[in-house]
């Protein structure tokens, strides 16, 4: 999982709008009504019923400026009452708990996590940035059954989204820069591998990106829609004039499908930690 830094988060607070309508231009849709969508809620949910506190981690690497913040901005714009606790680690949980916060976030250097303090169930961020990217990849193409999808990466986040796919009915083909791995995921879940990247990109109109990629126009086919959580990735200038659409931000697609799916929990009764 890539670390992120102050300097690649640092317009989350006020890009909401902006994400708004790069997301709404590709699907018709909000965020907010995407994630409530994919976690089985209405979209009239109000989710002002919940409380969260983000606490913020200092083990490892340390607190990220702005990261604990980006997190609260992206859940009151869910609607969300939310604050981030005074203090941090253990203590700033105790204190998120003690206030009687139902939903807990928090991030060290390999997870980062949405708890439910209700249900005693958490939200990874891989699980939320996995259903987020590839239910905007399914709502951009007005469902994927039957289509053929390319999911580049096999790791946490890719695997995921590539089960996720395959159970929304897409023709799913998985790759990697290590092919084995690619095969592996792919035998698991009874789908295609596919070693070739530039050729399977380019045979593919519905495209998942969860790997460092680099995307050159010249291999890219007209129209085609990229949902993208993997970073570093770079399009160049065609590849942006030929694709429909490239969804990508660096934290809020991830953050707002855990806290939909985590608050689904408390209000559909069922679900498991993922
Ligand atoms: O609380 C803090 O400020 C830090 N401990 C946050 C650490 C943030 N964690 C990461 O950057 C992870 N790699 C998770 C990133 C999730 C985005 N997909």
């Amino acid at each position: 999982m890539t670390r992120l830094t102050s300097e690649y988060i640092k317009d989350v607070p006020t890009h909401g709008a902006d994400l708004d309508s790069t997301i709404e231009a590709a699907t018709g849709r909000k965020l907010r009504q995407l994630a409530l969508e994919a976690a089985g809620l209405d979209d009239d949910t109000d989710l002002s019923v919940f409380t969260a506190a983000v606490v913020p981690i200092t083990s490892g690497l340390g607190v990220i400026g702005g990261f604990a913040q980006s997190i609260d901005a992206i859940l009151t714009r869910l609607g969300i009452d939310s604050h981030v606790t005074s203090d941090t680690d253990v203590k700033g949980f105790s204190e998120a708990t003690l206030s009687g916060a139902d939903l807990v976030f928090m991030a060290d250097d390999k997870m980062f996590v949405a708890y439910n303090t209700r249900e005693r169930k958490f939200i990874s961020n891989h699980y939320g940035t996995a259903l987020g990217y590839a239910y905007i990849l399914c709502r951009s193409s007005e469902g994927v059954r039957g289509k053929k999808v390319l999911v580049i990466g096999a790791g946490f986040v890719g695997s995921r989204s590539a089960r996720i796919l395959r159970d929304y009915g897409a023709d799913v083909t998985i790759t990697d820069i290590i092919p084995e791995k690619a095969d592996m995921v792919a035998s698991e879940l009874g789908i295609r591998s596919e070693h070739d990247v530039e050729s399977a990109v380019s045979e593919h109109m519905y495209i998942l990106n969860a790997a460092p990629a680099s995307f050159p126009g010249s291999i890219m086919r007209p129209g085609v829609i990229i949902s993208t959580s993997g970073v570093p990735h770079y399009f160049d200038e065609e590849a942006w004039s030929k694709a429909r659409a490239i969804v990508h931000d660096p934290l809020e697609i991830g953050t707002a499908f855990m806290a939909t799916c985590s608050a689904a929990f408390s209000i559909r009764g069922e679900g498991e930690s993922r």
